[in-house]
């Protein structure tokens, strides 16, 4: 129970630090725009290996329950630092399987901010686990050095020291009684069930074909033009300016600015991109975009080469109003400003009048309702 939770905490916690990174990047962190669905695929792990994480914990919880209550509560300094630290183990996990579980809802009971509380507590947890594996290490090699039916039965007021010495000395071939009525098999056949349950049922928001089955998938890849909505022109409050006919995009590049009206975008040179939607909370979909090229944009307006460029929203406020792309993404060919989905004009939830969208990047950098493009040196 123990080693595949903690793969699926590992995993979750690795995929987490590459969505905060893109997020967020270091001078040092490098973020290829190919292939484009590199990110669909790594927050789609996050969620999923988060989501399998769950049942897994409880289990694993459930097995040592008595123990979390043992005698003396508190005791010398080494079982003071032990209970600690496995307090601050269960505390943080508990913390970031709920809010993460939370945020695929888009469902928000607290009042700190979700994302860099989220990110703040990994580290607690992913430390704690590291002191707790330290700490378990030898008996977690002896454990599982023999099959599973030759094992006895842990006893839950036994400590641990004395358990790995019970699995050492057992002779081959005796152990395997069940305690309480439940074999070990019989419970890690069970865990894994839930598991792989609590997968499928997110896994659907992601992988298409799984679609059937995710009864636990906020958006399954419903909505307008075949692709979900995240935010609504009315909940960003752009619909007028998005309708507006005296809209135009401002672009700024090589020290000149131009003006262009969407009649203006779609009198230039066109190009498709097939690339997925990839929301950090889990869902994707994979679509057929089209509208003009960021480079040749830009190079439309002044000399273009390379450079960070940033994008801001019709939308008045809203912490997603504005992203920033870096260079290597900007100047790829299938980095588009899109004005087209799927054979239609975008509809106004989608970025009417154009969006940005460009590969490997998380959904909430995509920005919708584009009002300006920038150059930055
Ligand atoms: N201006 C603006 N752009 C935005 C957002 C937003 O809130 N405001 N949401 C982003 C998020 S979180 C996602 S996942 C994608 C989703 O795009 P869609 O709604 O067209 O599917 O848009 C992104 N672009
Ligand atoms: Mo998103």
């Amino acid at each position: 129970m123990g080693i595949a939770l903690g793969i699926s905490i590992t995993v979750c916690f690795l995929t987490g630090l590459i969505s905060h990174w893109i997020q967020h990047p270091p001078t040092w962190f490098y973020w290829p725009a190919n292939p484009v669905w590199l990110y669909r695929v790594t927050q789609g792990a996050h969620v999923i290996s988060g989501v399998i994480a769950i049942p897994l914990l409880l289990v694993k919880l459930w097995s040592v329950y008595p123990k979390l209550f043992g005698r003396p509560l508190i005791g010398n300094p080494v079982r003071m630092l032990e209970r600690g630290s496995i307090a601050l183990l269960v505390g943080s996990v508990i913390f970031q399987l709920v809010t993460g579980l939370f945020n695929t809802a888009q469902f928000y009971p607290w009042k700190f901010f979700f994302t860099t509380t989220h990110y703040a507590m990994a580290y607690v947890a992913a430390g704690a686990l590291a002191i707790h594996l330290a700490v378990k290490l030898p008996i977690v090699r002896t454990a599982s050095s023999r099959p599973l039916a030759e094992r006895p039965e842990p006893v839950a007021s036994q400590p641990d020291e004395a358990y790995a010495e019970t699995v050492k000395t057992t002779a081959a071939g005796k152990g395997a009684e069940s305690s309480g009525g439940l074999s070990r098999r019989a419970v890690l056949g069970t865990a894994g069930l839930a598991a792989v349950v609590a997968g499928l049922a997110v896994a659907g928001q992601t992988i298409p074909f799984l679609r059937w089955v995710s009864v636990l998938s906020p958006r399954s890849g419903e909505g307008p033009q075949g692709v979900p909505i995240n935010r609504t022109a009315a909940d960003a409050g752009v619909g007028d300016r998005a309708r507006d006919p005296g809209y135009r995009l401002m672009v700024t590049a090589g020290g000149r600015k131009r003006e262009f009206t969407r009649a203006d975008l779609a009198a230039l040179p066109q190009t498709e991109a097939v690339l997925p939607i990839a929301c950090v909370e889990g869902w994707s979909a994979s679509a057929r975009w089209s509208g003009v090229r960021l480079r040749d944009l830009l190079t439309a307006v002044g000399e273009f080469h390379s450079g960070d460029v940033r994008f801001e929203s019709l939308e008045p406020g809203g912490l997603y109003r504005t992203s920033a792309l870096p260079s290597r993404h900007a100047v790829d060919a299938s980095t588009l400003v899109a004005l087209r989905l799927n054979g239609e004009d975008l509809t106004v939830d989608h970025g009417y009048p154009c969006r940005l969208i460009a590969p490997n990047r998380p959904g909430v950098l995509q920005t919708k309702w584009l009002s300006t493009i920038e150059v930055l040196s």
